[in-house]
């Protein structure tokens, strides 16, 4: 392409982001200057990509081959060649794994790539095709909301899509705050439309979100990790007052006689009544009676469960909770309600496997037997212990290898699309994890925390620098569509993309039929063969001149439509919603039950550390940054600093002024931020925003307010990581 063509290129966000809105992006000079978004109001872009041309043409993206020459973490790099970084790759990748066998080699992949052909996927492919490595399990987005959603409903396509939520009377944003996070393209223009239609919206959260500031009629503060408490005692409200639809539960769900004798008390002599949850949860009684009164009478009723919530230690049960409300109030399958959960849209190809759709296909891990997929369908989360790392345990994993029972002493990591320094809980012990490593590659376009602990970094092409395509965002697509990701720009300096490099490391290997296709060939044999998409999208021209694809849905798509009205069994061993679940009685486990129960977490408020560390500390998304990604772009510092909010009145007791620095810290880490004085969050709880930048000093402490110097890397009992269960405490500087 040449610098001096002026363009305009068919393509869309690529991160993830909470969206994925196709839009049109303006070269003039050879340079991205602009993005102009679809007139469509439902697909309207946000800040981020707005900004996005100064992302791509940022002055510190990586453009060569780096190697490391001083101690890793010290920053310190030279230039070399692509042949001779590749050349290094694979003799070390050969004689590491020759020495130790394959599954000392961990792949550490996430979100940075949600393309069907650029990704991860390229490392997995090469890796499967030279004998596997070992990988994680456990999602950091959702794991609570997808184990719930297996266990009840035997599958996480249990959502309606957002259109819907115009025809419901009463929505709850539950930790969801899609004015900010945006879930899935459209879903603050379609909750605008369902407020402009007359419904109530609530928002459950410690903090006042822009949602709550936006749309709500009433903020409910409740303490962190505290709502399966709260959800049950509306439970017991409903139970009491005759309020639950009877017919529904007898007809669609099991166990409502075992969650009634909980709730009620007649299993361990404590009634869940109000009272009881308000000690919890510091909610008022009152204002949790009228909650269970409202959502039980008020039909269809939206109760949605954000993610937030469920990164709790025990986030599981904030979910299982949740749908045994959606069930007791026969919220589910009717347009208007929701099934509490993951709630991917129905009928969507892909379900809950890998990348959801056709990809770039990555062949077996010669070292697991079949798990069914990235995110197999199992109840008993042990079965991936004994193959994968649970992400949640990735440091622990790490350092202590084989003798704390993990599958193998780990001693390379190969690592594209995460920037897990940063984004993964702990980042001290992940520093002390990476530090213990013998080699460590990394495919970057920015010198990110985890890039600078690496010893060859290999400079990768942004997500405009390529051409692909993908489907609405992540797992919940709410607003299910494909996009078409036209090549917008050349890639800058040496940087190649994820598949390229993977094929030049495969002819380094010597490995043959790795490069069977060209990403031309691969997008147009996935997009025209199997069945599922041709269903969806017309032909591969019309789709990538068109850049956006609808699949034949009947809309708004309703969860459960058939199930609820007995046309067909859920999917579940019971072929009902499972409010009690054998296949979890048969675990045997306390820590998850066959019903959902209120389980306090670690470092909670009764906790003797909360002497020593007495906030609760949360770590929500950022509105101007896709994780890690956007801290980059100065006007949005400008705009809205990095900062940890705390209430005026916790504030006035530290001697806290608005804007003062001041340090958070806990036995893992310490963090120098400004301070926010702010009612908009309540008492006794702390909020730093994830995604901002580890920027150490000399000392380790953090000066780029990095929350997960602070978060505690253990995982609640289905794989969760429990980002919003810590206990910290704050002082001025
Ligand atoms: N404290 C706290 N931490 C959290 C969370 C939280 O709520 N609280 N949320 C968690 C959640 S839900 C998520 S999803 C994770 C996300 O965490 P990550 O998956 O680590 O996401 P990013 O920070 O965006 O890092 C992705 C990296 O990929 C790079 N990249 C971009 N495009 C490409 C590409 O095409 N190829 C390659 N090889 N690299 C590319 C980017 O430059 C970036 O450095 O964060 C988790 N971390
Ligand atoms: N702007 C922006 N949008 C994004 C992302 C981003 O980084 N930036 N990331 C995307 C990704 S990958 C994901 S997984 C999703 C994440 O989507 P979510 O997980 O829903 O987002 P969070 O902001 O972590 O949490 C939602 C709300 O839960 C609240 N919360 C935290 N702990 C608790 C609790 O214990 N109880 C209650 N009731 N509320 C609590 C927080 O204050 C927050 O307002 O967002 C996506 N959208
Ligand atoms: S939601 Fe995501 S894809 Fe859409 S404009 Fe924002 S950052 Fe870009
Ligand atoms: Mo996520």
């Amino acid at each position: 392409m040449a610098d001096s063509e002026n363009r305009i290129v068919r393509t869309g966000g690529h991160h993830d982001c909470g969206g994925c809105c196709p839009y049109l992006v303006h070269v003039i000079d050879g340079k991205a200057r602009k993005i102009e978004p679809y007139p469509e109001p439902s697909h309207r872009t946000c800040a981020r990509c707005w900004a996005y041309p100064s992302v791509v043409h940022h002055k510190d993206r990586l453009l060569y081959p780096l190697k490391r020459t001083g101690e890793r973490g010290e920053g310190k790099f030279t230039r070399i060649s692509w042949d001779e970084a590749l050349d290094e790759v694979a003799s070390r990748l050969t004689a590491i794994r020759q020495k130790y066998g394959p599954s000392c080699t961990m792949l550490m992949s996430a979100s940075g790539s949600r393309g069907h052909v650029h990704s991860a996927l390229s490392v997995f492919r090469l890796f499967n095709m030279i004998g596997g490595c070992l990988v994680r399990w456990g999602s950091a987005s959702n794991e609570s909301n997808t184990f719930a959603s297996i266990v009840t409903y035997g599958t996480g396509d249990n959502g309606n899509s957002m259109d819907d939520l115009a025809n419901s009377k009463l929505i709850i944003a539950w930790g969801w705050n899609p004015m900010e996070t945006v879930q899935a393209t459209g879903t603050p223009y379609f909750l605008l439309k369902a407020k402009e239609a007359g419904a109530r919206i609530i928002s459950v959260d410690p903090r006042f979100t822009n949602t709550a500031a936006v749309v709500a009629d009433q903020w409910i503060p409740i303490r962190p990790g505290t709502d399966a408490a709260m959800l049950i005692a509306m439970a017991h409200v409903m139970i009491t007052e005759g309020l639950c639809d009877k017919e529904f539960l007898d007809r669609c769900t099991v166990g409502f006689g075992q969650f009634s004798d909980y709730v009620l008390g007649k299993e361990d002599g404590i009634a869940k009544t109000p009272s009881w949850a308000n000690e919890i949860t510091g909610v008022a009684s009152e204002t949790i009676v009228a909650l269970a009164r409202e959502y039980a009478t008020t039909k269809p009723a939206a109760l949605i469960d954000g993610y937030g919530p469920g990164r709790t230690a025990y986030g599981e049960q904030y979910v299982r909770a949740a749908q045994a409300l959606g069930a007791l109030t026969g919220n589910i399958g009717i347009s208007g309600g929701m099934a509490p959960g993951l709630r991917q849209v129905p009928g969507f190809i892909g379900g809950m496997g890998g990348a959801r759709g056709p990809a770039l296909p990555i062949g077996k891990n010669p070292l697991e037997p079949d798990l069914g997929g990235i995110k197999p369908d199992k109840v008993d989360r042990d079965v991936y212990n004994r193959y994968r790392i649970c992400t949640a345990n990735a440091w622990d994993a790490l350092l202590n290898g084989k003798a704390a029972g993990y599958p193998a002493d780990i001693k390379m990591l190969y690592i594209a699309t995460v920037n897990n320094i940063n984004q993964w809980p702990n980042t001290n012990r992940a520093i002390e994890a990476f530090k213990k490593m013998e080699f460590i590659v990394i495919h970057e376009k920015f010198m990110t925390a985890t890039a600078r602990y690496a010893d060859i970094i290999l400079p990768v092409a942004d997500q405009w620098e390529r051409t692909d395509y993908q489907r609405s965002w992540m797992a919940i697509c709410l607003t299910p569509y494909y996009i078409y990701q036209n090549k917008v720009l050349d890639p800058p300096g040496e940087a190649k993309t994820d598949f390229q490099i993977c094929c030049e490391l495969a002819e380094k290997l010597g490995l043959k039929g790795y490069q069977e296709k060209t990403e031309d060939e691969w997008l147009r044999t996935l997009l025209s063969e199997p069945a599922d998409t041709a269903r969806d999208i017309p032909s591969y021209e019309e789709f990538k001149k068109a850049g956006i694809a609808y699949p034949k849905l009947e809309k708004p798509a309703v969860a459960f439509k058939d199930e609820a009205a007995g046309r067909k069994p859920f999917p579940t061993p019971s072929g009902k919603i499972e409010i009690y679940s054998e296949r979890l009685a048969q675990l045997n486990k306390p820590e998850i039950p066959p019903i959902p129960k209120y389980i306090p977490t670690w470092e909670n408020l009764d906790d003797a550390l909360s002497r020593k560390y007495p906030f609760q500390l949360i770590t929500p998304h950022f509105k101007l940054r896709a994780h890690s990604g956007f801290d980059n772009v100065p006007w949005f510092k400008e705009l809205e600093p990095q900062t940890v909010w705390i209430n005026s009145q916790d504030a006035a007791g530290k001697g806290i002024k608005n804007d003062d620095k001041v340090s958070v810290f806990n036995d893992r880490g310490k963090v120098i931020i400004t301070a926010k004085v702010t009612d908009r969050i309540m008492p006794g709880v702390l909020a730093m925003c994830e995604g901002a930048w580890f920027s150490p000093d000399e000392h380790g402490i953090d000066h780029g307010g990095c929350p997960n110097l602070l978060t505690r890397d253990k995982p609640a009992p289905s794989g969760a990581i429990p980002y919003n269960t810590a206990l910290v405490q704050i002082e001025r500087e």
